[in-house]
């Protein structure tokens, strides 16, 4: 094969290698039999390729090793914690910080710390464990994202924005005292990853202030989104990603943070904020859910691993290089002709399940029996994003059936080659040749939250 375009290649090289199993279809058939037709029912030892999620699954890096060996496990006042607190302050702005196990935890404390009960909670399209929280608190998530987000193929370099309409006509409808915050995701997780560009969270942010109203940023994926503005956005190219970064998050007043994602560790994350008085109730919280209020559930080598990777995470070449590999998975299967969801997001590609099996009825679910279909042919693990993961109505207990029904992807930071992704893309490409035959599921077990993670299925 000739090149057309130079190609670009990792920049690290592999230090410790983890061998994977290889199994039958056989095997394959019988595992995911066993799992309910869960992806995440499956032990990871029968899984080939493992694009679940991109969340605590990172490659760390020798620097974060190293960091490691450093942790100071005092229970107060490790010295790892004031060293993530300065890389936070430094990359991010914001002036105080508390650390918490991951993301959901910073979740649940600036949920119960903001949210009145019977408030409204705007956003740029839901994410799952975020509205939970949010309802849990007593709050009523209100989705303010522009409509291109909810349309797999309509092409908008910014599909994460916020309808700045839908957000005002919410203040007027319901007054700007019910609305507790507005969060802005950055990039848009269930929009595919979608971005949201600085002149809109810009406009958020005045807006948001002129009613009294604050902005929480959900950072986990914010440096991807920094890219993507370097890239699309007019005057930000001769910019690096971290002063665009740094830029971005000063439009907002706290944000949440899962540090599985962007900050290249496996477990931790911490939520962040200016307001003195805001840092102190999440310090009296932090205490009673998580640990100390300079360890919030870490390690202190924990914490010095994600102060490393957000060094690392910044560097334009390793973004470069990250954002990249997504989009030429994405590429190579476009030659196929799969429907996916289009631009390519910064951490998965999203394969359009309803197009894909277009005799599947939503009801049975073809996201969820696409994933199962490409495990069983290759070891490819996938995840559900559609009806099994958005769940019922709370109050009238209907099931929601949301205008995406995707197989989400996700690209792990460092872990696969792309050899890798040529036998995920080329897996795919055998399944959708096949399509006609694919029958879809019934769902036989339902458990109470967030049933994507735990819920069962039979094939039809
Ligand atoms: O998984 P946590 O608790 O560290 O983080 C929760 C969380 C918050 N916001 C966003 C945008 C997420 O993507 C997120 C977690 N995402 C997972 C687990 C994922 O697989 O996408």
């Amino acid at each position: 094969m000739k090149f057309t375009t130079r190609p670009t290649a990792e920049p690290f090289k592999i230090k410790v290698v983890e061998p994977l199993k290889v199994t039958s279809r056989q095997d394959r058939e019988k595992a995911i039999k066993e799992a309910g037709y869960n992806t995440f029912l499956l032990r990871s030892e029968d899984v080939f390729i493992d694009l679940l999620t991109d969340s605590g699954t990172n490659a760390m890096s020798d620097y974060q090793w190293a960091g490691m060996m450093l942790g100071d496990e005092a229970y107060a006042g490790s010295k790892n914690y004031y060293y993530l607190e300065s890389n936070v302050q430094k990359f991010y702005g914001y002036k105080y910080l508390v650390p918490t196990h991951q993301g959901r935890g910073a979740e649940h404390m600036l949920s119960q710390s903001l949210i009145k009960k019977g408030q409204f909670v705007p956003g740029n399209m839901y994410f799952t464990t975020t509205r939970l929280h949010q309802e849990l608190a007593g709050g009523t998530f209100v989705d303010v994202i522009i409509d291109e987000a909810h349309d797999a193929q309509v092409a908008h370099p910014f599909k994460g924005n916020v309808c700045l309409q839908k957000f005002e006509d919410l203040i007027k409808r319901e007054g700007a005292a019910n609305i507790a915050y507005i969060t802005v995701g950055a990039t848009v997780n269930m929009a595919g990853g979608q971005p949201v560009s600085m002149e809109n969270i810009k406009a958020v942010y005045a807006l948001a202030n002129k009613h009294g109203i604050k902005v929480v940023l959900d950072a986990t994926r914010a440096i991807e989104n920094a890219y993507y503005i370097q890239q699309r956005e007019q005057g930000y190219s001769n910019k690096s990603v971290a002063e665009i970064l740094r830029e971005f998050a000063s439009y907002s007043d706290a944000a949440t943070m899962s540090g599985k994602k962007d900050l290249l560790v496996n477990i931790g994350g911490f939520v962040a904020v200016n307001d003195w008085d805001l840092f102190e109730e999440l310090r009296n919280m932090v205490v009673v859910y998580e640990g100390l209020h300079t360890y919030g559930g870490l390690a202190g080598r924990d914490m010095e691993a994600m102060a490393r990777g957000m060094e690392e995470a910044v560097q334009d070449e390793y973004i470069a290089y990250r954002i990249n590999q997504v989009a030429s998975l994405g590429a190579r299967m476009e030659h196929y002709g799969i429907p996916m969801v289009k631009p390519f997001g910064g951490h998965a590609i999203f394969l359009d399940a309803k197009k894909f099996y277009e005799h599947i009825p939503q009801t049975q679910y073809p996201a969820q029996a696409l994933a199962a279909h490409l495990y069983i042919d290759s070891g490819v693990r996938a995840m559900e994003r559609g009806m099994v993961s958005a769940g019922r109505n709370k109050e009238t207990g209907e099931e929601f059936a949301p205008k995406l029904e995707l197989v989400r992807l996700t690209i792990p930071r460092r872990v696969y080659t792309q050899s890798h992704l040529d036998l995920v893309a080329y897996s795919v490409a055998e399944l959708y040749e096949n399509r006609k035959k694919a029958k879809g599921l019934k769902m036989i077990y339902e458990p109470r939250y967030l049933r994507f993670f735990q819920a069962r299925f039979e094939s039809l």
